[in-house]
């Protein structure tokens, strides 16, 4: 079923632009959109640009003591019986609760709960969102800017960071070519944060993405659509809808 590794461009390069405007899967090399929150967004520098009233979800899961992995969970109460939860949280205190993951282990012996957090960053303005739910391209002279077409879900120098570090008019340009393929709107932007050792349950997400990798490294595994009921998906009605029951591990 793994038919080799996705496509790695750099990406200005024509070859980059081809797989874009294709839809293609593609590994962009010194992609811009991130780049200046790279070096920038560490720990600390979060722990201090969320204001620290925000509640964020936090995945805790049991730490694997024959390995440095876990797998994160993802819906509260599902999986109860094995220490797994989440907690809603400020980035400050998910730092803080996160040291003796990040710190080498003391005697040896690694932390019991491992924490994975997940939090919305940015959602799309109402207006907007009504624009991509009718899934085609309105005129661009009807369209606010992208950069505007979006609000930061917490207060606090994060949502300065979002506006002034992200590179909107890459983005804006890149979403042009895919509106050309079908595909609708950017409409969020999340972050997941954790000490390294995570790996997320096989699922499908509904929309297109980009994934931006600020710091450490990641390990993706895509299938193609036409492969998804080889990877038994629970059903319609499960919590675990999005999911599939497969264990890669
Ligand atoms: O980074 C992760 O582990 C989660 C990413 C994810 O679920 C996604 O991009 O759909």
């Amino acid at each position: 079923m793994i038919a080799g590794a996705v496509e790695r461009r750099t990406w200005d390069t024509a070859a980059a632009l081809d797989a874009i405007k294709s839809g293609r899967p593609v590994v962009l090399t010194g992609c811009p959109l991130h780049q200046r929150v790279v070096g920038r967004w560490t720990f600390s520098h979060l722990a201090r640009a969320f204001d620290g009233s925000e509640k964020l979800n936090i995945h805790l899961a049991p730490a694997n003591e024959s390995a440095s992995s876990f797998e994160r969970v993802y819906a509260t109460g599902l999986n109860a019986s094995q220490d797994c939860d989440v907690k809603g949280t400020s980035f400050r205190e998910f730092f803080k609760d996160l040291l003796p993951e990040l710190l080498p282990p003391r005697d040896g012996t690694r932390p019991p709960v491992r924490r994975y957090l997940s939090a919305p960053l940015l959602r799309a303005r109402p207006a907007s969102s009504a624009v991509s739910s009718s899934g085609g391209a309105p005129p661009s002279a009807l369209r606010p800017a992208l950069r505007d077409s979006f609000q930061c879900c917490h207060s606090g120098d994060i949502e300065e960071d979002l506006q002034s570090l992200v590179d909107w008019d890459w983005l804006e340009e890149v979403q042009g070519h895919l509106f050309a393929t079908g595909a609708g709107s950017f409409n969020s932007c999340h972050m997941w944060a954790g000490a390294g050792g995570g790996s997320t349950p096989v699922h499908f997400d509904a929309l297109s993405n980009f994934l931006a990798q600020v710091s450490g490294t990641k390990r993706v595994l895509l299938f193609p659509p036409s492969e998804s009921f080889k990877l038994y998906p629970y059903p319609v009605s499960h919590p675990k809808t999005t999911y599939a029951m497969v264990d890669l591990r």
